[in-house]
């Protein structure tokens, strides 16, 4: 398509780390369907965008994508899309932390509870007086237990399926350790995984693909639970805990009988950061997770794209 941008404002912040870039104007014209439509309508005829705000030079890798749109129920205070450097994500749970703390920021929302829209599910978030966020994800479930998978050059992983937004396999046994040191042979292993997932048609519920991979060891701080590494969609590994990743893992220990509502669950990610995390409730084998951490901002900036510029929509890498 022919990118017709010329300025977009956006606002980057961190979430325990891992950061996210809020696009407050200029973006796409989505139309005025819900956020499913409008997350279809973005990736069939808009993708450069996404690709020219997320990818190098403008961004990289890491950084999540959040299109605030105006959500379709006026009580709610927006509506998003969150998106990386390889496509869409259903839900994410740093970036909701982020897009709150943002939107606090830009004046717009204070302290109390705001509902926002995602192409999954509405979910709700708590701006806390601190400054913290709490995030209602959306219904969250554990699909299959103890799926095996053969992973060339590492041999047999056993794991969960659940999905708390988006699709995930949760590895608790494995060789690796899961320390920042030694992230290269993380994202080596963790897309092997992913690789062989695919391979062997392993699949989420209705064939959804199966694209984020946690490895989880024992935490590292007196405070934590459990600590975590997650390959995202792409090669990108979650600077922050993962706020979808660990809903889906409250939801497997909640199958397991080894988390019950109200009592708290402190992932740390593989930065030493960590979230608060709860469930809130859970009925008919869902639970209603609650993740809390906090976003610092970052960044207040205008990207421009040049119709002469050949990388206007990113570098997109094979
Ligand atoms: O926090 O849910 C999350 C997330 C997903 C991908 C990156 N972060």
């Amino acid at each position: 398509m022919t990118l017709a941008f010329g300025a977009v404002t956006v606002v980057d912040s961190h979430t325990e780390g891992e950061p996210t870039r809020v696009v407050v104007t200029g973006g796409p014209d989505l139309g005025s369907g819900d956020l499913r439509a409008r997350a279809d309508r973005l990736v069939n005829d808009f993708d450069s965008f996404r690709s020219g705000v997320i990818c190098e030079p403008r961004g990289s890798d890491v950084v999540v994508g959040a299109l605030l749109c105006k959500p379709v129920d006026d009580s709610s205070a927006a509506g998003v899309i969150f998106f990386n450097d390889v496509g869409l994500l259903g839900m994410c749970g740093h970036g909701t932390i982020g897009l709150v703390t943002t939107l606090a920021h830009l004046g717009r929302i204070g302290p109390g509870h705001h509902r926002i829209e995602t192409p999954v599910g509405t979910v709700s978030a708590e701006l806390h007086s601190d400054g913290k966020v709490s995030v209602a994800n959306v219904p969250s479930y554990r699909y299959q237990a103890s799926v095996p998978v053969d992973v060339p050059g590492y041999g047999v992983l056993v794991g969960d399926i659940a999905w708390a937004g988006n699709w995930f396999f949760l590895v608790g046994e494995h060789p690796f350790s899961v320390d920042i040191a030694n992230r290269r042979q993380l994202v080596a292993a963790a897309t092997a995984t992913r690789l062989a997932l695919i391979r062997q048609q392993i699949t989420g519920e209705n064939s959804g693909v199966i694209d984020h991979i946690e490895f989880f060891a024992a935490p590292q701080t007196s405070r934590g639970s459990s600590r975590n590494f997650v390959l995202c969609p792409g090669a990108s590994f979650d600077r922050s805990p993962c706020g979808t990743g660990t809903s889906a893992k409250m939801a497997c220990l909640f199958a397991e009988g080894k988390l019950e509502p109200g009592e708290l669950w402190v992932q740390e990610g593989i930065l030493g950061t960590s979230f608060d995390a709860r469930i809130a409730s859970a009925a008919n084998g869902r639970i209603h997770p609650v993740i809390t951490g906090r976003a610092w901002i970052t960044a207040e900036s205008t990207l421009r794209f040049d119709p002469a510029d050949p990388f206007a929509g990113g570098i997109v890498f094979p």
